[in-house]
C-alpha cells in the first residue's frame, strides 16, 4: 500500500515510470558477466528475492522540472530527480536503497553505480538494443523516455516478470536506425546526428511520446538555455 502512495507522488513529480522486478535477476545476470554491478540484499531479509523498482519518465517529467529547476548548479535535472524521488518517498515505507543511474561507483570515474539498461531489459520493461542504437526501446514510448533509479526494498517481490525477447522496432526501421548510426559516429560531434539515430528508431505511435524542442535539446547539449517550455 505505501508502495502505491510512493508512485502516485513520483507521477505528481513527472516520473510516471514504474515498474517493478525481483532484484535476483539482474543480480544474476551480473554475477556471470560483472560482479560489480551485484547490488547488495544482504540488509534485506528477502536478500535476492527483494522487490526492486525502476523509476524513470517520459515527456511528462518536462513542466514539472522547468517549474521546479535550480539553474545555479551543474546537472539541474539530476538534482531534480533526486529531491523527486526522496520527496516522493514515504514515511512508512519498508527500509530500501536508492541506486541513480548518474551515480558512479565509488572510486571510479565512469563506472555507473546501476546499468539501468540491462535492468530494464532483464525486468521487461524495454528491449536493450544492444546492436544498433544502445537505446532501450519501450513498445508504447518507443525511444522516448529516461531510465533514473533503481529501488531495492525490504519486501517480498510476488510478481511474475520476464526478459524482453524482441525489438518492437520493425527491421526497417532497425536498418534506418544502424544507418543513422553510422553516420553519427563519422560526426560524434554533431549532437544533432544522434538525435536523427533516436528518431530512426520508430515505433508507430512512438512519435507521440517524442520529447518537445526544448527537453531534447536540453539532453543532448546541457545548454540550460533550453531549459524552458516550448
Ligand atoms: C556512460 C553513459 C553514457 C556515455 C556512453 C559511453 C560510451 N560507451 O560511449 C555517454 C556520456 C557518451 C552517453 C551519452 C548519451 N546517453 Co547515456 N548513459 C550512460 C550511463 C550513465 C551508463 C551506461 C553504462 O555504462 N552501462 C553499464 C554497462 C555494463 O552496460 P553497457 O551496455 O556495456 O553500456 C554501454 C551503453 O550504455 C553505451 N551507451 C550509453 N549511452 C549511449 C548512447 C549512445 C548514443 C551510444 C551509441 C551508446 C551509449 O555505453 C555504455 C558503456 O560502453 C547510462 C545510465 C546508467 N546508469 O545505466 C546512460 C544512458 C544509457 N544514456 C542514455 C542516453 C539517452 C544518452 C544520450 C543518447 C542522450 C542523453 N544523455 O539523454 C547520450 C548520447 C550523447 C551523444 N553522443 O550525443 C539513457 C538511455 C535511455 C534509453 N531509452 O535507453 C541512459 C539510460 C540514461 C538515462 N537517464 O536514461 N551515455
Amino acid at each position: 500500500m505505501s508502495v502505491n502512495k510512493f508512485k502516485h507522488a513520483l507521477q505528481n513529480n513527472g516520473l510516471d515510470i514504474f515498474h517493478s522486478f525481483c532484484v535476483g535477476s539482474y543480480n544474476d545476470f551480473f554475477a556471470g558477466y560483472d560482479t560489480s554491478f551485484v547490488l547488495n540484499t544482504s540488509w534485506s531479509k528477502y536478500k535476492d528475492k527483494s522487490l526492486a523498482i525502476i523509476i524513470g519518465n517520459t515527456k511528462q517529467i518536462w513542466p514539472h522540472f522547468v517549474k521546479n529547476c535550480d539553474k545555479t548548479i551543474y546537472n539541474p535535472l539530476d538534482k531534480y530527480v533526486v529531491d523527486a524521488v526522496q520527496d516522493s518517498i514515504t514515511s512508512d515505507m519498508p527500509a530500501h536503497k536508492l541506486y541513480f543511474s548518474h551515480q558512479r561507483m565509488p572510486m571510479s570515474q565512469f563506472k555507473p553505480m546501476v546499468s539501468m539498461q540491462h535492468a530494464s531489459h532483464l525486468s521487461g520493461l524495454a528491449f536493450y538494443d544492444n546492436k544498433n542504437s544502445y537505446l532501450c526501446i519501450h513498445k508504447e514510448y518507443g525511444p522516448w523516455f529516461a531510465l533514473r533509479c533503481i529501488v531495492v526494498l525490504e519486501e517480498e517481490y510476488t510478481g511474475n516478470s520476464a526478459p524482453c525477447q524482441e525489438n518492437p522496432c520493425s527491421l526497417d526501421a532497425q536498418l534506418s536506425t544502424k544507418l543513422a548510426l553510422e553516420k553519427a559516429m563519422q560526426n560524434q560531434d554533431d549532437w544533432r546526428e544522434w538525435i536523427k539515430m533516436r528518431e530512426a528508431c520508430k515505433l508507430n505511435n512512438s512519435d507521440e511520446w517524442k520529447y518537445g524542442t526544448n527537453q531534447l535539446y536540453y539532453h543532448y547539449t546541457l545548454d540550460k538555455k533550453y531549459i524552458e517550455l516550448d
